[in-house]
């Protein structure tokens, strides 16, 4: 920033504040409260950006580019203030400028309420990609749902969560510019009239009703301020129009009752990461998103002054953020054919060479299937179109494997013996897409080899990999500003926007006074959480002790239950064997389980009865801590992550499509204990084997287990005294005497199936925590291995991937 526009910025942020103090919140300075600075400021903020946002449009219209759409259900932002204005540059001044007024601006960071409008990684990567495109500064654009109702708020009482809604709008953000002039109108339910007068097929789809998409902005400012693009979020509104006609009819309550359906359909995130919900409402989010997304994204096609709608591949790219919005090739088909009048195969080139579709999860029960019945009676039309799209596709089939071959009914989209007739949504995603990709090396194999041989087969060209990976603005810059300052001061700050800069850092891997640094910086880090978990647990963890993390959604693939009999060996070795433990630690977990997903809630007050055992037993008293710490979010991840010492990345190999986390901790210091799984493998291979913990079977060992059918997790049990100690303890009741019986479950499901094969791995688990706890007890050795993940984590910022998108998918630089 040159001195003169910086006082010009200065002054006017300054004013701005002053403006949106006096008439948007109507108030004096001696009336306000802490919340009513963070309004001002983030107003003032606001301001900004949209000078920005509008200068950034004109830019892209003058250059013509090429528009990127990310469709997805789930954008995981978290708050915003500090991260525009640090993305903006402004975050000193705003400071310096606060702080003259009497205010400390990090104590208003936390009035922000996030915006949790996602449930889990799938969501916080898109948010992340975001993050990338703007600071890239790429024509990236978001679309999604603006629920009233984010992901719910996790409370713990007597160790059960228990979930209350999350009402983020409560205070409407400052960052969401309404866009009323903008509405969509989607079309729904209704029947289809045949109609074949002129010799050609034209359906006619009569009596639907409308569903009106009212959408909202929401600002991504990119780094440096240049670029700052938005994420379009629908509201569901009903249409004025219509509920008057039925109102002049006289049934006024029929009338408000429709009203309440129409405006349901935008209430709630549905609170599941793993299982297909099944449910009209979540059908209806799912085409009512995607409807007025398709819409807007040809308006803004014809507003550009394109004229010819087979231009549309060259100038627009739609990404679909797993099958959630897999009804946009229905819907952009169905425009094609019946409001642009083109023909099948015209149309069917375009919507092919425009989409393209990730996959996030190899999991059976998340991969979405619809019944043919719910289709035809919400979206008749639609359902027409994928008959068409299965019936063209197992022609194509067939005459390539002939009509006998069971590879057709392996591709079909439409599985007709599942309860009276399904469609595969990532079978109608793939075959409408020009391009398939996985999240790392492993889960693309997977997905080319066991979700999808087929299609592989017929097209192996679509299917590639895109490793994910996470902003370091947010995950780094504003995370951990201390660490941040310690790399520019080093290395110069080019790694905020060129994470491989951070490679620099090698030569200094063996250099005392930068472990003095390091270790300062982890300490300070560790105590700031240790405050924070205080205040929510009343518990006092020590910053001296291993801070060994796990923090992510509770499932049972991810395996917190592995880590939990670790805790519970650990335990036991204490109190009965007398053996402390080399290195005190503090076990820390977080993560939210699926309302409807009773293993996962039974795992959070079984992590609870655990911790109030352990952390109350005088004999672990300055050895062993155990902390569940409530309402896992974006912004308690900030605080989490550069705390930990240890990041438990330990799920059941070939089950974790990625991870995200796994490269936010790396990025912040922390060595991974982990399975040869998703991400964890390029990790290894990029901060090299010694410095990382890498443990258990491998993805091709578990399938083979599993193949061969004589995986019995019971001689394990059978063999290995520790297993036993550990499952009996928990199964007869130790950890809760009041009810004996509530963790029976834990050792029954071990013994029987053990889905996830957690004994299998739990030998190996806790010899390679015991190597841990050496390796920590040599200070200078885990300082070390501690740089060089930060040195070499670079290639996984989101930065790194989306360019890859951008080259491979996109086709972006034309
Ligand atoms: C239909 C219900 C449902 C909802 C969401 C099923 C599945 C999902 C997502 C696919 C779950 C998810 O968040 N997947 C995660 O995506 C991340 C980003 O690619 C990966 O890093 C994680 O490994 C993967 O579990």
């Amino acid at each position: 920033m040159t001195e003169t526009f910086e006082a010009a910025t200065r002054a006017s942020l300054a004013a701005l504040i002053e403006h949106h103090i006096r008439f948007t919140l109507a108030k004096s300075r001696g009336q306000l409260r802490k919340r009513d600075w963070y309004t001002a400021v983030a107003m003032a903020l606001r301001d900004l950006l949209v000078d920005r946002m509008l200068a950034t449009r004109a830019r892209f219209d003058r250059r013509d580019a090429k528009r990127v759409y990310y469709l997805s259900l789930e954008f995981l932002i978290g708050r915003s203030l500090d991260n525009n204005l640090l993305n903006l540059g402004i975050r000193e001044m705003c400071r310096e400028l606060l702080a003259a007024r009497g205010i400390d601006l990090q104590a208003l960071f936390d009035e922000e309420h996030d915006a949790a409008l996602g449930n889990g990684g799938l969501g916080r990567l898109a948010a992340c990609f975001l993050d990338s495109m703007a600071s890239l500064d790429m024509p990236g654009y978001g679309y999604g749902i603006n629920y009233e109702f984010g992901l719910f708020r996790q409370e713990v009482r007597d160790g059960y969560q228990v979930e209350a809604p999350d009402a983020w709008q409560q205070d409407p953000s400052p960052w969401l510019i309404p866009r009323p002039e903008e509405a969509c109108v989607v079309p729904v339910y209704g029947r289809i009239e045949h109609d074949d007068r002129q010799g050609r097929y034209q359906p006619r789809w009569v009596d639907q009703r409308p569903l009106v998409g009212l959408p909202s902005d929401l600002l991504i400012a990119g780094y440096g301020g240049k670029t700052v693009n938005f994420v379009r979020l629908f509201a569901a509104r009903a249409s004025d129009e219509f509920d008057i006609r039925i109102f002049n009819s006289g049934d006024y309550v029929k009338a408000v009752e429709q009203k309440i359906v129409s405006e349901t359909l935008s209430k709630i995130l549905y609170p599941s990461d793993s299982i297909q919900a099944g449910r009209e409402l979540r059908l209806m989010q799912e085409y009512f998103f995607v409807g007025c997304a398709i819409r807007d994204i040809l308006r803004g096609f014809s507003r550009r002054g394109e004229d010819d709608i087979r231009d549309l591949p060259s100038r627009v790219a739609i990404q679909l953020n797993d099958t959630h919005p897999t009804l946009a090739i229905a819907e952009l088909m169905r425009l094609l054919l019946d409001e642009y009048g083109l023909e099948w195969g015209a149309a069917w080139e375009i919507t092919n060479a425009t989409v393209a579709f990730t996959n996030h999860t190899l999991m059976p029960e998340a991969l979405e299937r619809w019944p043919l019945a719910l289709l035809e009676h919400v979206i008749p039309r639609h359902l027409q179109i994928i008959r068409e799209i299965d019936s063209r596709l197992r022609g194509h089939a067939a005459t390539v494997w002939g009509e006998q071959s069971e590879k057709l009914g392996r591709i079909a989209i439409i599985d007709p013996y599942a309860n009276g007739g399904e469609v595969r949504m990532a079978h109608l995603a793939m075959v409408g897409s020009h391009s398939i990709n996985g999240v790392s090396e492993l889960h693309s194999e997977l997905v080319k080899t066991r979700l999808a041989p087929e299609f592989h087969e017929l097209w192996p060209e679509r299917f590639n990999n895109k490793t994910n990976g996470v902003t370091q603005r947010r995950w780094l810059l504003l995370a951990n500003p201390r660490l941040a300052n310690l790399l520019t001061r080093l290395i110069g700050d080019g790694w905020v926007t060129d994470l491989e800069r951070l490679r620099v850092l090698e030569q200094h891997a063996g250099d005392e006074g930068l472990h003095a640094e390091f270790t300062a910086i982890k300490r300070e880090n560790k105590e700031r959480l240790a405050t924070t978990v205080h205040r929510l647990l009343q518990l006092d963890l020590d910053p001296e002790s291993l801070f060994d993390v796990q923090a992510k959604r509770i499932h049972e693939y991810k395996r917190q239950l592995l880590m939990l009999l670790g805790i519970v060996y650990q335990y036991l070795r204490v109190v009965e064997d007398h053996v402390d433990p080399i290195v005190p630690r503090s076990y820390i977990i977080a993560g939210k389980a699926a309302p409807g997903y009773w293993a996962a809630k039974l795992i959070i007050k079984l992590i609870n009865c655990v911790a109030d055992v352990v952390n109350n037993d005088a004999r672990t008293h300055g050895l062993l801590k155990v902390a569940f710490v409530p309402d896992y979010r974006v912004s308690l991840a900030e605080r989490i992550i550069p705390a930990a010492d240890l990041s438990e990345q330990i799920s059941t190999a070939g089950r974790e499509a990625s991870g995200t986390g796994n490269m936010k901790f790396a990025m912040n210091g922390a060595l991974t204990i982990g399975t040869l799984d998703g991400a964890n493998i390029e990790i290894r291979d990029a901060v090299g084997p010694e410095n990382i913990f890498i443990f258990g079977l491998t993805a091709g060992e578990i399938a083979e287990l599993t193949q061969r059918g004589d995986y019995q997790p019971s001689r394990y049990y059978h063999q290995d005294e520790r297993i036993r100690r550990v499952l009996d303890a928990i199964a007869d009741g130790r950890f809760l005497p009041r009810e004996p019986d509530l963790f029976r479950w834990v050792r029954e499901s071990l013994l029987g199936r053990d889905e996830y094969m957690v004994l299998a791995d739990f030998a190996a688990y806790i010899e390679t925590q015991e190597a841990i706890s050496r390796e920590y007890a040599q200070r200078g050795s885990w300082r070390r291995k501690s740089i060089l993940n930060v040195a070499r984590i670079g290639r996984f910022s989101s930065d790194r991937a989306v360019r890859e998108y951008a080259r491979d998918i996109w086709h972006l630089s034309d």
